[in-house]
């Protein structure tokens, strides 16, 4: 589709507003504290502070002022200190990288250039520039680089430095489960004009009836698998899963400690007694596997996850969301670092599915058992170190995003994925199981 005359115009001003909102919560996540710990590395997993804030001004430069504006570069001296494929995370603190005030120019240059790019722009068919998806493409990046500095947050040690309202109380009483009839659905997009490749094209799954959770599994249940012994039985785990937890003596998610009877979090700088009734958040997939399999259930596909999500019983269509086609509000979902964690369960009825799924979207990353590979007829647009590098049997899925995902990179269509060991990220997940012969 070409945007023309005022169609531009409205394009110009969300691009323009979402480019502003997104460099407002990467300033937050990098003057909440100094310089010194910006530059140190606060987990192997992860990479200092400065090095995420320079490498979102960098991709925006690649994409952005050379490719799309045609300009020349800015900075073509430091483009191999941020290329994540170049750089493995945990040598990235010994890099001469830009300190925090040269990176701080840097984005306001590159920035600079952007806005006077848009301004001339023409939003041609060339599928680049087509409804201004590569302007969709690296306003999500910088998203998802702020989400992965959150992450980088929960992991530092020191006082506090985020703050934030807690996460709405309960207002509805979610039931245990919600069959989802067989059938056909669409899944993944081909007209979203910000998807990105890994969601593309659109097409038809059939599937059998199952049921799936009506909410993610939450630290009371999960406390009743660690008390029932479920990290010393090996029967409720995969090989490779009872494998890691041996090697790494994985006890309780991450974050927890014993206090007293019971279990403490710590959450950005901060130690409570774990809520019961809040999604568990910092859990890997194995962990997630095996608490399934415990509870004699086991996690959903991806397809199963995204049929909950989006099939509309009564018109048989998807929707963008659980709750519709709208973007989502501060009533839907707990998305975009509004809160600091998870949402207790029941916090969020205006977000729930035609079928009565609820918090899909936002709280917690949820797991799928799917290994991440494209769909039929993808095609890897525009780098194939986005999505394709990482097809294959050692990445598993990550569907509906946390409270630290923005709505700009999250929809009912999103991908994300992950090793099955990782549990930095905001990870839970919610079970499904095949229905009873009596049920179908
Ligand atoms: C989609 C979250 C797995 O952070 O590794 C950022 C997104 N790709 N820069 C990641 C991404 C390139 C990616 N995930
Ligand atoms: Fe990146």
């Amino acid at each position: 589709m070409t945007a023309t005359g005022s169609d531009a115009e409205t394009l110009r001003g969300r691009i323009a507003a979402e480019l502003a909102r997104t460099r407002a919560r990467t300033t937050a996540l990098t003057e909440a504290v100094d310089d010194a710990d910006l530059l140190r590395q606060h987990s192997p997993l992860m990479s200092p502070l400065v090095w995420d804030l320079a490498h979102v001004g960098n991709q925006e430069e690649l994409w952005l002022v050379r490719d799309v504006g045609g300009r020349e570069p800015v900075r073509q001296d430091i483009d191999h200190l941020y290329d994540a494929f170049q750089q493995p995370r945990r040598d990235r603190p010994a890099l001469p990288l830009l300190p925090p005030a040269e990176a701080r120019v840097y984005l306001a240059t590159v920035r600079d250039k952007v806005h006077d790019l848009l301004d001339r722009v023409r939003f041609t068919d060339r599928p680049l520039v087509a409804d201004g998806f590569a302007f969709g493409m690296i306003v999500q990046h910088e998203q998802q680089h702020d989400e992965t500095m959150l992450a980088t947050h929960q992991l530092r040690s020191g006082p506090p430095a985020l703050g934030a309202p807690p996460p709405p109380e309960p207002a509805v009483r979610v039931a245990d489960e919600v069959l989802v009839p067989a059938g056909p659905f669409t899944m993944g997009t081909s007209t979203d004009p910000w998807a990105l490749d890994n969601e593309r094209p659109a097409h038809r799954v059939d599937l059998p009836g199952y049921a799936i959770d009506a909410a993610p599994v939450t630290n009371g249940r999960y406390r009743e698998f660690i008390a029932d012994g479920g990290y010393d039985d090996p029967r409720w785990w995969t090989g490779e899963g009872w494998a890691h937890r041996q090697a790494e003596g994985l006890t309780a998610p991450l974050h927890w400690r014993r206090d007293g009877d019971g279990w403490a979090y710590r959450r950005f700088g901060r130690w409570s007694p774990v809520r019961d009734d809040e999604p568990v958040v910092h859990v890997c997939f194995h962990e997630a596997q095996a608490y399934a399999t415990w509870a004699g259930r086991r996690l959903p596909t991806e397809a199963e996850w995204e049929k909950a999500a989006r099939w509309d019983p009564v018109t048989g269509r998807s929707r963008r969301y659980p709750w519709g086609d709208d973007d989502p509000t501060a009533e839907h979902a707990n998305l975009g670092q509004r809160h600091l964690w998870p949402a207790p369960v029941g916090a969020y009825p205006a977000g729930a599915s035609p079928l009565g799924v609820h918090q899909l979207i936002g709280d917690v990353w949820e797991w799928t058992s799917t290994t991440f590979r494209g769909y039929p007829g993808f095609t890897a647009f525009p780098y194939r170190e986005y999505s394709e590098v990482f097809f294959g049997d050692g990445h598993r899925v990550l569907r509906g995003g946390s409270f630290g995902t923005d709505r700009a990179a999250c929809r009912g269509t999103f991908r994300n994925w992950d090793y099955p060991i990782r549990r930095q990220i905001f990870s839970g997940f919610r079970c499904a199981r095949d229905l009873r012969p009596d049920e179908r």
